[in-house]
């Protein structure tokens, strides 16, 4: 494959980053895609097709960031493409209830174990606020714990010790976030459950909530030691603390249900998002209805949204939704993950590379390090500048990896065993190289 896909060029890139940087903070719209983790000019996508992005110099990319994850299907799927185009002219924002929406809240019920009711929003980060304020308004307290490493969007309670892009850029706790807001939030280490207990006990009465990934994957992937999950739920039941599971990455990837499926292990809240817009953006929250009801105009807490439910994406969602009912991809996805960690591990153990590839289904990372990475600290000791040289070797040959090692991977039901044999060979020669 060297031969067919030689690393990308990047002229006709380097010329839109450049105009790009004049008008856009960094040259992005969301920072990890700068590639400032990774160093480099970062390129442009012109086109997406199934497992592959078509590069502004027309290259083509096997592509494991999938959008970020909502891309489970593959780039423009035809059965999302088609849903479209049967939307489109019925109107592109009714701002009234439509049918469309009461179809995505059921199938939403439906599926996800703890949701008895939910309400549709444009983001991710929408739905993790919005958890919060329901939670505060629901028990009447003001704390909230959060872990260290997880990413729940660009809240200001939450992106405090945060991953993804604010982890990548070095900076976990953004400026701008008032001192005030930053002390209703506590921070501990994932898998620590001694952490977990203390947290409770140095704030007896006043935690409203624990939000998680409950596999943490704005980080790398972050997989739970086994009960870890079960005693989380139970030590909010005791403290009379709500469970937010974001789901936003992991809800219809590890499971139909998220990890709250996989898991058997319950939220009160779940935020969702990425694949039930199908590429459109969407987000969503849910949970038990007695605590869903506290919101407008059911309830006092007040959250609302021009777009919300907007028949576009709604159309897109439910399309994507729909496929994964009709044909679940989750065994063929598993198995190329499997695939795909396994070659890494055993090309790094052949020359004795310290690598570790956490994965779970179609989700998995890559972390250079000596022992399994189980949480924050131990992700940002693994060696970054050897991620940054495997990233590079895979994009030289053809192969799109998150440009961060604190981002996790996704396959799609578009790969083919072609194209994970292709990125196999790749890595296996990357990672003997490092
Ligand atoms: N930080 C998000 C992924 N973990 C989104 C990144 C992006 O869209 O650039």
């Amino acid at each position: 494959m060297d031969g067919m896909m030689t690393s990308p060029g990047t002229k006709r890139s380097e010329s839109l980053f450049a105009r790009a940087r004049q008008v856009i903070p960094g040259g992005v719209n969301s920072p990890v895609r700068a590639f400032r983790s990774v160093g480099g000019t970062p390129f442009f996508t012109e086109r997406a097709d199934g497992p592959y992005l078509h590069t502004a110099e027309g290259k083509q990319l096997i592509d494991f960031v999938c959008t970020w994850g909502p891309a489970i299907h593959g780039h423009n799927a035809p059965e999302i493409r088609t849903a479209l185009e049967e939307a489109l002219p019925r109107g592109t924002s009714f701002g009234t209830p439509a049918p469309a929406e009461v179809e995505m809240a059921e199938r939403l019920v439906r599926t996800v174990p703890s949701a008895e009711k939910v309400r549709l929003v444009n983001s991710g980060t929408e739905a993790t606020m919005s958890c919060v304020r329901l939670a505060r308004g629901f028990t009447g307290r003001d704390k909230i714990i959060k872990f260290a490493g997880c990413y729940h969007g660009h809240v200001d309670s939450l992106l405090i010790s945060a991953g993804s892009g604010a982890l990548t850029h070095g900076r976990p706790d953004s400026a701008g976030i008032p001192e005030s807001f930053a002390r209703e939030t506590v921070v501990i280490d994932y898998n620590d459950s001694h952490a977990f207990r203390e947290a409770f006990n140095a704030n007896s009465g006043q935690i409203a909530a624990v939000i998680l990934e409950p596999y943490p994957a704005n980080v790398g992937l972050i997989l739970p030691h086994a009960g870890y999950l079960r005693e989380l739920r139970k030590l909010c039941d005791e403290a009379g603390a709500l469970l937010i599971f974001d789901e936003v990455m992991t809800g219809f990837r590890v499971a139909p249900g998220g990890v709250q499926e996989a898991e058997g292990v319950q939220p009160d809240l779940t935020a969702l998002g990425k694949i039930i817009g199908g590429g459109l953006p969407v987000g969503a929250f849910g949970g038990r209805a007695d605590i869903m009801d506290h919101l407008a105009p059911e309830g006092p807490v007040y959250q609302a949204g021009t777009l919300s439910g907007n028949p576009l994406a709604m159309a897109a969602g439910n399309a994507s939704l729909r496929l994964l009912e009709e044909r679940p991809p989750y065994e063929k996805l598993a198995a190329f993950g499997r695939r795909v960690a396994d070659a890494a591990t055993e090309a790094a153990r052949e020359k004795g590379i310290p690598l570790q590839v956490p994965h779970s289904g179609s989700m998995f990372s890559f972390f250079l390090s000596e022992t399994p990475v189980t949480n924050h600290p131990q992700a940002v000791a693994a060696d970054r500048d050897a991620f940054g040289r495997l990233f590079h070797h895979a994009l030289a040959n053809g192969v799109y990896l998150p440009p961060s090692p604190f981002e996790t991977c996704f396959i799609s039901a578009a790969h083919t065993e072609s194209t994970i044999d292709q990125t196999c060979d790749v890595l296996r020669r990357g990672i003997r190289g490092l």
